[in-house]
């Protein structure tokens, strides 16, 4: 972490010379273990990002190289930042289409797990999704959203949208559902995780639904939410006045993590028997 006072909107300079051999072979090495897990389980979108925006070539990318690509195609920039950032600031960044990443990436003891989104888990995860158009305006859309839930003190719920679908979402595809959330395509284990394990519910999405819905930041996921498409995800998040609904979700009850609802749609009705085996929050 950086020890100088940050600038007001928390950004860096990437500085892309500082990265240190050892950097580049964690990107390399995380890179090529999930370009050969992805075909077949990635939302198609996702891997037409990593080619259109030459993320294929070796080490950490070079933002300026990127943000190249990325501006001539959707408009969004990609800007260093040292780790987290306030809500307010990353809310700000992304109306702005600007997306903040860590300008760290993990040691290579860290390989599976760590806590702060470093640059691959940002850079690879996010930035992919961020060359297609309704993707695109969703996130724009989000930090719009953002700025507005801080004056409803709404922030608690509206992050479980976009965990639910810009950390851990999934899609319908034409054969089966597909992973295209950033904490699913940068992790090797949940990507098998979300798709495959008997544990989870798969549960199709709806936003009043997710907002309901409290996720753990600590283990795999025990619900996943599937859209039908990035255009559903868009148009429902600009038709609906989050206001009133916010109003009205105050004083509902949260649903209980592993809960199916009668009125749910059911891809996968789990067995939640990875939360037996695994550490409790
Ligand atoms: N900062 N760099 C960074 N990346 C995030 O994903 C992030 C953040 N600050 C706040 C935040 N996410 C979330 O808590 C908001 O979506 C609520
Ligand atoms: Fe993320």
């Amino acid at each position: 972490m950086t020890e100088i006072a940050p600038s007001p909107d928390w950004t860096i300079p990437q500085d892309w010379a500082h990265y240190s051999p050892t950097d580049h072979r964690v990107w390399d090495h995380l890179f090529d273990r999930q370009t050969r897990l992805l075909p077949g389980r990635v939302a198609p979108e996702f891997l037409d990002g990593l080619k259109r925006l030459d993320l294929t070539r070796p080490g950490v990318p070079d933002f300026a190289r990127l943000n190249d690509q990325l501006v001539a195609l959707t408009g969004w920039q990609v800007v260093a930042v040292p780790g987290l950032v306030p809500d307010a600031v990353f809310f700000d960044h992304l109306a702005n289409r600007r997306f903040p990443a860590g300008n760290f990436i993990r040691r290579p003891d860290q390989l599976d797990y760590l806590q702060e989104p470093d640059v691959f888990h940002d850079v690879f995860g996010h930035v992919p999704l961020l060359a297609h158009p309704a993707f695109a305006d969703y996130m724009q859309a989000y930090g719009q959203g953002g700025l507005r839930a801080l004056e409803y003190n709404a922030i608690a719920r509206l992050s479980r949208l976009y965990w639910y679908t810009v950390e851990f979402g999934l899609i319908r595809g034409r054969d089966g559902l597909a992973i295209y959330g950033a904490g699913i395509v940068s992790s090797h284990g949940e990507t098998h995780f979300a798709l495959d394990s008997a544990s989870p519910n798969r549960l199709g999405w709806r936003l009043d639904r997710v907002l309901q819905t409290p996720y753990r930041i600590d283990d795999f996921q025990q619900n996943y939410f599937v859209i039908d498409s990035f255009d559903q995800l868009l148009k429902v998040t600009l038709e609906t006045d989050f206001g009133p609904l916010y109003q009205r979700l105050a004083d509902a009850p949260d649903i209980p993590i592993a809960t199916i609802l009668p009125d749910d749609p059911v891809f996968t009705r789990g067995d939640q028997s990875h939360v037996a085996t695994s550490r409790q929050p």
